[in-house]
């Protein structure tokens, strides 16, 4: 049943059951302090709002028995599959790989790799482990939505101007129809979050739609 949700630039229509719910890297590493983020020199605490406004997405998803998928950032342990530049770059102190409080620095299996326990997957939701920034580089993302017939994504997560930008831009290259809630995303920069919700709903939503928690759950609560 086609659904409709205030959106800008315009009302954005979905099919609840070819949508599904993508939550970007909500991992301790980016959202607690003592991880990647805090390591980059950013005040993670910017990142928290985004937390509760995306549960309650995921709740109302799993609600309706709705596809929800989760990624997450991060490396092997022996660090195959990170670019020798990324891990160069910002001349870190504690860099990835490298031993902080919450384990080796996004490293897959680690503490600080996971997910914050509020969003944790369920078993049966996939994870989605990439080495990039955008959920499609690298990864069998575009296999798993369309074993699961998606063509619509509901997309929260960190942060705002690098993995959710980054993907959103993958996916509508790809022709998935992206609806961000700019409330259940966050950037460690208020001005980044701003640009990078205007970029995405500028030129006609040249690269998606911008709506918010409210809106999604008030249709989805009638759908
Ligand atoms: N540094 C920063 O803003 N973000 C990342 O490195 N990864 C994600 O956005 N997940």
């Amino acid at each position: 049943m086609e659904t409709i949700v205030k959106a800008q630039p315009y009302e954005f229509r979905f099919e609840p059951a070819s949508t599904a719910l993508l939550i970007i890297d909500m991992q301790r590493d980016f959202v607690l302090p003592g991880g990647f983020g805090e390591m980059l020199g950013n005040n993670v605490a910017l990142l928290k709002p985004a937390i509760e406004p995306t549960r309650q997405v995921l709740e109302a998803f799993r609600r309706k028995h709705l596809a929800v998928l989760h990624t997450r950032e991060g490396h092997r342990p022996d660090m195959s599959d990170c670019p020798p530049t990324k891990r160069a770059r910002g001349r870190l102190k504690i860099g990835i790989g490298d031993q902080g409080p919450m384990g080796r620095v996004l490293i897959r299996g680690e503490r600080g790799h996971g997910i914050i326990e509020r969003l944790e997957p369920l078993l049966s939701e996939p994870v989605i482990d990439k080495p990039g920034k955008g959920a499609f580089f690298a990864t069998d993302l575009e296999l798993i939505l369309k074993n699961l017939g998606i063509r619509s994504l509901v997309v929260a997560g960190v942060t705002t101007e690098v993995c959710v930008q980054t993907t959103v831009r993958e996916a509508n290259d790809r022709g998935y129809e992206c609806l961000v809630l700019e409330d259940c995303v966050a950037s460690y920069f208020p001005e980044f979050q701003r640009a990078a919700i205007d970029m995405i709903k500028a030129q006609g939503g040249i690269v998606g739609w911008v709506s918010t928690s409210d809106e999604l759950l008030k249709v989805l609560a009638g759908a």
